[in-house]
């Protein structure tokens, strides 16, 4: 018996410290919450199970402003709160919110004010995660809006359920069942997205069914969208492009064919007249065999408009994936985005968004930020994650993907001089965009605890976190879910947050050191393939991406190579040139360099340094593994031995990671382990 991980960060169990659940108690004497929409509900409901959980004790809720009270509202569902005349409220919009302690019509309340009810749902939220931190609600003063604009999940979701690259089950959506019949596990994930201001979600695969655009699936998208509106989750749904001949029974997909305009425009009306705020179109198309504008002699630009005006009049979005490489294209595949978009900058109509993965390869455990941020001032580039771990180990391996974000969004572009983040790229603030996004393949599937590992849990929190504020540090964000899903205890605390921040770190040593890329098991990508050849595209086989050999290991991206060095601003394009200047975690990234190639930051060289990174990682997992089991005695008997059982595989493959790495890469080295290794097992 214990805790199983269902209830995610919004555990609400009673908290440990009496003093402050007297505090909480007087602070909250009773709650009003304005209004009378299907949100309001949902932020009484929230409250009635948060606070009672909590305090141990069912909150008053009354019909008007009390001494004391908690206020949740908008100047138009209360007049206590338009009367406060809020100049807070002008500019957040309407997703922000602020939580302040001050008198409402002469009586001290804590108040929790929005311009809209979802707004106020998110203060909500907010001021629950206060309670759940265990932080005082004294002298509170807290103005909040997103930065982005729309922050949404990707489900990689097909219609039997299978869920590409998700390891947690199959997935959550039952389309059998839809729409009339729900699970619980819907609400909740609507609870756990609007709790981290997540306002969107993607239903489907990028790689798309047509037959989710016909009535009978749309029935089913209504029923979801039905049911998320109350939490300020908009549905979009994958599309793929070919559908004017798979389902409408015409002859063509060609973006510039007036029946297919008309197609599509008859389509989007037909969505919305179900689900008017639906949320527009992800789009993944000429790419690993998806049908595309390309199919028809068009570009990107024209594909993406064809949709864009269809959506515009009802306000929908696209978002228009950059991921497309071939291998026919007589281009190296991490340049070949760029190429494509960069051209077609100022080609895409307004309501048209691109969507980047982090890398310009493909979401491995490190890759520099993929140029194309920076490089369309015309175009909105939203960031795509991956939540789920494709390549870092499934749902077995414990990897805080938090850090990673954050190194890819604090990433400097220089596309205006220094400070020209990747962030600032993203959020629109940089080029002054219109709108901006970011996407999370999300890693949640039918597994009782969501994501198949309980500290798996974070990298859908901390990506929610990210995608409303990009300045929070993802060491805070550990810190707030450890005591929000784990404990409040400190020393729970300390040692998972310092498990989870050098995480990742840890797997890159033990995966793909030193800018090391693409060398996991051929298709599955589980596991050390190194060996990976002969396949029928050279750009799947890992031998193309280290390409050792007796005179060296390593990728040469430079002048001297495949020169995908010149697709960066300077000064990053001269640093990356020239090894020596080349960040140590990206070298062999950029550079293929001689196995006595001497190290700077430790003066081994190259052949030592890779050897002690793969020990390194895996002696580190041990540690983590060590300090895992050092609580004991502090945690949820359940989510301690579910999380101990993962280390014990991560522990395992951490190893088999190294020894099979270590001991291919030899066979090019031709050299010794360095002095003090044991032979691998
Ligand atoms: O990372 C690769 C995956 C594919 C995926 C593709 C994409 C959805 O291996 O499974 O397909 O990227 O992002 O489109």
């Amino acid at each position: 018996d214990g805790e199983d991980g269902y209830r995610l960060w919004l555990k609400y169990d009673l908290l440990s410290d009496q003093q402050s659940i007297k505090t909480y108690r007087k602070q909250i004497s009773s709650i009003y919450v304005a209004g009378d929409s299907a949100t309001t509900t949902v932020i009484r409901d929230e409250l009635s199970h948060a606070l009672s959980g909590l305090l141990g004790k069912q909150p008053k809720f009354v019909e008007a402003v009390g001494k004391h009270a908690l206020v949740v509202g908008t100047p138009s569902s209360s007049a206590d709160i338009r009367n406060a005349d809020l100049s807070e409220l002008k500019g957040l919009g309407k997703e922000g919110f602020v939580i302040k302690s001050l008198e409402l019509s002469g009586k001290p309340v804590t108040l929790i004010a929005a311009n809209t009810d979802v707004g106020a749902l998110y203060g909500t939220f907010h001021l629950l995660r206060l309670i759940q931190t265990e932080q005082p609600l004294r002298e509170l003063e807290i103005v909040e809006k997103p930065k982005i604009d729309v922050r949404v999940l990707n489900h990689w979701d097909d219609m039997d359920r299978h869920v590409e690259r998700g390891f947690a089950g199959e997935s959550i959506w039952d389309w059998h069942k839809l729409p009339d019949y729900t699970y619980p596990r819907y609400y909740d994930y609507a609870r756990a997205n609007a709790s981290i201001g997540i306002n969107g979600t993607v239903l489907n695969n990028v790689n798309a069914n047509a037959i989710t655009l016909t009535p009978h699936y749309l029935d089913k998208v209504e029923a979801l969208a039905d049911l998320f509106r109350p939490y300020g989750i908009k549905v979009y749904l994958s599309i793929k492009f070919s559908s004017p001949q798979l389902i409408g029974g015409l002859k063509t997909s060609d973006p510039l064919d007036p029946t297919v305009k008309q197609w599509w425009k008859d389509k989007v009306e037909e969505i919305y007249a179900r689900i008017p705020d639906f949320g527009g179109f992800l789009v993944k198309a000429n790419s690993e065999g998806q049908p595309g504008p390309g199919d028809f002699g068009r570009t990107h630009a024209e594909g993406a408009n064809l949709l864009a005006d269809a959506l515009a009049p009802h306000g929908g979005v696209v978002m228009w994936r950059a991921f497309v490489y071939a291998n026919e294209k007589n281009e190296e595949r991490s340049k070949q985005a760029y190429s494509e978009f960069k051209p077609l900058d100022g080609k895409f109509h307004d309501n048209v968004l691109i969507q980047v993965k982090n890398g310009p390869i493909d979401f491995q455990p490190r890759e520099p930020f993929s140029p194309l941020f920076g490089a369309t001032p015309k175009t909105p580039m939203m960031m795509e994650f991956q939540i789920t771990m494709e390549y870092l180990g499934f749902s077995t391996h414990l990897v805080y993907l938090g850090t990673m974000y954050e190194e890819a969004l604090q990433s400097d572009t220089y596309a205006k001089g220094k400070g020209s983040t990747v962030a600032k790229v993203v959020d629109g603030s940089l080029f002054n965009n219109h709108i901006s996004g970011i996407a999370g393949v999300s890693n949640i599937g039918t597994d009782r605890n969501w994501t198949g590992h309980i500290i798996l849990q974070s990298n859908w929190y901390v990506f929610g976190r990210l995608a409303w504020d990009h300045e929070l540090t993802t060491a805070d964000i550990a810190d707030e879910w450890v005591r929000m899903t784990l404990s409040n205890d400190e020393k729970v605390v300390s040692t998972v947050t310092d498990m989870m921040m050098r995480s990742r770190e840890i797997t890159v040593n033990y995966m793909t050191p030193l800018g090391l890329h693409h060398i996991m098991g051929v298709g599955h990508h589980y596991g050390p393939g190194p060996w990976v050849k002969d396949l029928g595209r050279e750009d799947w086989t890992s031998v193309y991406y280290h390409k050792a050999g007796k005179d060296g290991i390593g990728f040469d991206r430079s002048p001297t190579g495949v020169n995908s060095v010149e697709q960066y601003f300077s000064p990053l394009k001269e640093e990356y040139a020239k090894a020596e200047t080349t960040p140590e975690e990206l070298l062999l990234w950029f550079h293929h360099l001689p196995w006595d190639y001497t190290v700077k930051s430790t003066g081994r060289d190259l052949w030592d340094e890779l050897v002690h990174r793969y020990y390194q990682g895996a002696a580190d997992v041990t540690a983590m593994h060590n300090q895992w089991q050092s609580l004991q005695d502090e945690l949820d008997p359940l989510q301690y031995h579910q999380v101990d059982m993962a280390l014990t595989i991560q522990e395992k493959e951490a190893r088999w990671w190294r020894d099979a790495c270590v001991t291919y890469f030899q066979t090019f080295s031709q050299r010794p382990l360095p002095k003090g290794f044991e032979k691998p097992e």
